[in-house]
């Protein structure tokens, strides 16, 4: 597979390969945790995988045959958050979360080694998962001095079940590719050089089908769960939809030409 650079970053890769968006941790030196700088460029590559309209699905990865994300880099963590160069400490991997959320296309955690801490609740907020057979999965939080007790907590909860959650948040224990798929937190396990083609495959079927029943799906199973915000998501998608029907164009029209709107000559359904 042939990834092409769509921008280049200090952090992260950023690719395109026929309609998927690849975005990868580069830090494998620290198992790809995350600093301040790191999660400022991935919300910059999600904001352009929004944007991009030849872009269909964003995969999330991290480089190299070790680690999917091992959550912050613990070499920058300060009082009150990570440490980036402007000194001011920040919690800003929330923001990623809530991009990969609200993001109106698939994105598919392609989980290639270990996905611990704030990476578990990385790949744990993605559409998909599909993992290698080495990946390794678990939360340190209570262990490091941290939590995400946010979605980390409860969308886990959502997903698994309260007694997982409970289990996997207060014993902090980790748990291989085989437990994370009998536990419903990966879609499928696949030994690691087959991985990629299995995320690509993955993808492209997903493509074939209609890109905005799928967003809206993606809208309504988050709606479910994120009270106002997610019914605003939905609704937006529901705007963007009457925007295209004659009838909210009459409207416009109307104002426009000084009229009265004639909405009588457009279809009521039961
Ligand atoms: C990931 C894990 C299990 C890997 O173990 P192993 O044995 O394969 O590698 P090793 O030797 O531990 O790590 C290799 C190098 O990467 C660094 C290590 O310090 C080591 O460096 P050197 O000795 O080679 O210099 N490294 C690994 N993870 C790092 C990290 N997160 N920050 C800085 N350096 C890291 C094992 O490495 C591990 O358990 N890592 C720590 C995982 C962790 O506790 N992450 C933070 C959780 S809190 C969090 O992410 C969070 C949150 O709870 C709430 C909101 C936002 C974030």
């Amino acid at each position: 597979i042939v990834w092409k650079e769509i921008k280049k970053y200090e952090d992260i890769l950023f690719e395109f390969h026929e309609g998927i968006a690849k975005i990868t941790i580069n830090r494998p030196h620290v198992r790809n945790a995350f600093t301040p700088t790191t999660t400022m460029e991935m919300s910059d590559a999600f904001r352009i995988s929004r944007e991009d309209p030849k872009i269909r699905v964003v995969v999330l990865t991290g480089a190299g045959d070790k680690a999917f994300c091992s959550g912050g880099d613990q070499n920058v963590k300060g009082k009150g958050g990570y440490v980036g160069p402007d000194g001011v400490p920040r919690l800003n991997i929330l923001d990623v979360q809530k991009q990969i959320r609200s993001i109106p296309k698939p994105v598919i955690a392609m989980v290639n080694g270990f996905a611990i801490g704030g990476g578990h609740v990385l790949h744990l907020v993605c559409d998909l998962s599909i993992a290698s057979e080495n990946a390794i999965f678990g939360q340190t939080g209570p262990r490091v001095g941290s939590f995400d007790a946010g979605l980390g907590a409860s969308y886990m909860a959502r997903c698994i079940g309260q007694k997982k959650t409970r289990e996997i948040w207060f014993l902090c224990r980790k748990y291989n590719a085989q437990e994370a798929l009998d536990m419903g937190l990966v879609n499928k396990v696949v030994p690691l050089d087959q991985l990629e083609e299995e995320v690509v495959a993955w993808a492209k079927e997903i493509m074939l089908l209609s890109p905005l029943a799928i967003r809206l799906i993606k809208a309504g199973l988050n709606a479910e769960l994120d009270g106002q915000i997610g019914i605003q998501e939905l609704a937006g998608d529901a705007t963007l939809l009457y925007y295209l029907t004659d009838e909210a164009q009459e409207g416009k029209n109307a104002f426009l030409e000084k009229r009265k709107p004639d909405f009588d000559q457009y279809p009521m359904f039961p």
